[in-house]
């Protein structure tokens, strides 16, 4: 069986699977063929990013990620651009987003919690140090690496502190409501420091508690409830746990007698690289050519543990092995069909190409109509792994959806009491 693809190379580098979708982006796999090196490519669209006006966020989000060099923070290795196309290849994490672990495996034990709000702390205090703000922090945006490091990622957002009004303080609203602090809410001018405390404040409860502090589906009722830090502790919460969140979660930071530390350094990056990938010059070459879609042994590893592929097939010890994968051993055009009849009855609209499918929510959600991406590979010889990503919407409902559509396809979900270890050892060879 072969699943016809096609597969990209840019400069150095043969691109894979998707890794994650954003409105203006996608972040592929990808391995550089001289070195052997696996990375992750941010691939944006030219015409989109200048239609929409958002060359100088972009040019802003690569120099600003040049800045913060750290073990926290995903690391930026180059910026290439082709005619149609930039690419910002970044370091390669695998373990997932932060939030995946509390969507499926719900709150984590005040030392777990503890361990990754440390590493949250470093990389943004670095950030700090360098006159950066992230302004967009929450657990979609903490990546975890094969070793359960976590990587702050998503730039996006990020102010430098070039960018201070007169007053020393930054005006614009930015970031995800429920994670937003409220002098950024009230409009009138921020310190990004302790705006990025809140959110970090909100992160260590949510890893606590499994849940918002602060949440309510009337965008209204949820700002006032900000505002007025209005929000309860769970029970299992230590005493030195509420101490700690009590004071980042403050609505009036400056009552506490806080300086925000002064930006003294300030490196001078050479934009003219970035500048570079928008213009016609020093172009990498694109090319294409078709391949079957059976995923290569780079893939498969980057998917599991080491080298050891049965951590595919295990939920406890892979971290990397999301709750929105699953294999099946029936043939490709049944398992795509299986997808379309289980997703119509929930609601879904359904757009097929090839083995690539594209599942619409008719619902409006928290954050607008759900939408999944839905991809089959070839794993080994009769086994496929469907892949369901979220391509818009609320990742919780995604979630809640991923279960739902899962129950339907229990018939062709292949389970692991069925596993054939000897299948499974034939694709590491
Ligand atoms: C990975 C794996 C993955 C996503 C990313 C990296 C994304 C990183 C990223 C995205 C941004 C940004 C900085 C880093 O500004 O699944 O290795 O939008």
């Amino acid at each position: 069986m072969n699943l016809e693809k096609r597969q990209t190379r840019v400069g150095n580098y043969e691109l894979g699977r998707t890794l994650g979708e954003g409105t203006f982006a996608k972040v592929k796999y990808a391995r550089n063929t001289k070195t052997g090196q696996s990375v992750a490519i941010k691939v944006l669209d030219k015409e989109q990013v200048i239609m929409h006006k958002m060359a100088e966020q972009i040019k802003r989000e690569i120099s600003i990620m040049k800045l913060v060099k750290h073990p926290n923070i995903i690391q930026i290795c180059e910026v290439m651009g082709s005619k149609k196309k930039i690419y910002i290849v970044l370091e390669l994490v695998t373990g997932g987003e932060l939030f995946d672990k509390i969507a499926t495996q719900g709150r984590l034990k005040e030392e777990e919690a503890r361990k990754y709000f440390q590493q949250l702390i470093n990389g943004v205090d670095f950030c700090h140090s360098r006159g950066v703000y992230h302004r967009d922090l929450k657990p979609e945006n903490l990546l975890l690496d094969a070793n359960g490091i976590l990587k702050i990622s998503d730039f996006g957002m990020s102010a430098l502190s070039q960018q201070l009004k007169a007053d020393g303080l930054l005006h614009t609203t930015c970031g995800t409501p429920n994670y937003v602090a409220p002098e950024v809410l009230n409009n009138k001018g921020y310190d990004g420091a302790t705006a990025d405390t809140w959110s970090c404040g909100v992160i260590l409860f949510v890893l606590m508690a499994g849940y918002l502090p602060f949440d309510d589906p009337n965008l209204m009722t949820l700002y006032k409830k900000i505002l007025q830090a209005d929000f309860t502790f769970p029970p299992w919460f230590s005493s030195g746990a509420k101490k700690l969140i009590k004071r980042m979660l403050d609505p009036n930071p400056k009552s506490k007698g806080y300086t925000p530390a002064e930006f003294v350094e300030d490196e001078i990056i050479d934009l003219d690289d970035i500048d570079a990938v928008f213009k016609e010059e020093h172009l990498v070459k694109e090319e294409r050519e078709t391949k079957p879609a059976a995923m290569n042994a780079f893939d498969l590893i980057s998917l599991s543990k080491g080298l050891n592929l049965s951590g595919l097939f295990d939920k406890q010890q892979d971290l990397v092995k999301r709750e929105t994968r699953f294999t099946s051993m029936h043939p490709p055009k049944e398992i795509v069909s299986s997808i379309e009849a289980a997703a119509r009855p929930l609601g879904f609209d359904v757009e097929k190409r090839d083995f690539k499918m594209k599942l619409q929510g008719a619902n409006r959600g928290r954050k607008g109509n759900l939408s999944v991406a839905t991809q089959v590979s070839e794993v080994a010889p009769s086994l496929f792994m469907v892949e369901m990503r979220k391509a818009g919407g609320d990742t919780l409902e995604f979630h809640k959806f991923f279960k739902n559509i899962s129950h339907g396809l229990k018939d062709i979900i292949w389970k692991e009491e069925q596993a054939d270890t000897t299948e499974i050892t034939k694709v590491s060879k």
